[in-house]
């Protein structure tokens, strides 16, 4: 993907403060910390587009950026923090349920998983969730730079299982080598596309 423009739009916590729904759009989510900004970053080819930070937690907005004029790419507050207090957590979840269920515009989410954690639960419900929505999901898996090879492979392993997704379904990225990098474009670009409407098929 030629990236020409990549620009900050907007931060909304509610429906009524989101921009109009004219692009299609991609939304980022993991918990706190996975490296939702850092991914963006990467795919934008941008150092510094989305902020990124070392603390936990600190991104408890829906911020919107339009790539090329084309589409939106939406990077969504972090959830399953366990140090923020429960009625936090509560609105965050509720935050990005309502974006998540009412955009009409959404094309699909990326669900970013450190490779490191087996997923969990949380990872579970979420991703049945998006089927039931009937939002197509890409899953990645993170700081792939922060294991050998070999645990790489291991760790793959413990996520289809654990998400009951088939090898291909799980993209193995990491920002600091750009490993995947390819792949999560390539599953983006899927997800827009699905966009045309139906030909003329009898
Ligand atoms: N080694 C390594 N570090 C990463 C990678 N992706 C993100 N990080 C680091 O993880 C931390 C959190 O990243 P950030 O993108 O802010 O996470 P977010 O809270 O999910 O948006 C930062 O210190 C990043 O530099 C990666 O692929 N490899
Ligand atoms: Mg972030």
């Amino acid at each position: 993907m030629i990236i020409k423009s990549a620009e900050f739009v907007l931060s909304a916590t509610k429906p009524s403060n989101y921009p109009p729904a004219d692009l299609p759009e991609i939304a980022f989510s993991g918990r706190s910390n996975v490296g939702k900004s850092t991914l963006i970053n990467s795919l934008v080819n941008r150092r510094h587009l989305v902020k990124t930070s070392s603390t936990p937690g600190r991104t408890q907005l829906l911020n919107f950026f339009a790539i090329n004029d084309a589409f939106m790419f939406v990077d969504l507050p972090g959830y399953g923090y366990a140090r923020v207090p429960e009625k936090v957590k509560k609105d965050w979840g509720q935050m990005i349920e309502t974006y998540l269920s009412t955009r009409p515009t959404l094309k699909g989410a990326v669900l970013i998983i450190d490779i490191r954690r087996k997923p969990g639960e949380d990872e579970q419900n979420f991703i049945l969730w998006l089927h039931q929505q009937g939002i197509p999901t890409v899953l990645v898996l993170t700081k792939a730079d922060k294991l050998s090879k070999t645990d790489q492979k291991k760790q793959i392993l413990a996520a289809q299982k654990a998400l009951s997704v088939l090898p291909e379904e799980l993209i193995c990225f990491s920002a600091k080598t750009r490993l995947g990098l390819d792949l999560v474009w390539k599953a983006i670009s899927h997800c827009l596309e699905a966009d045309t409407p139906p030909t003329n098929e009898p």
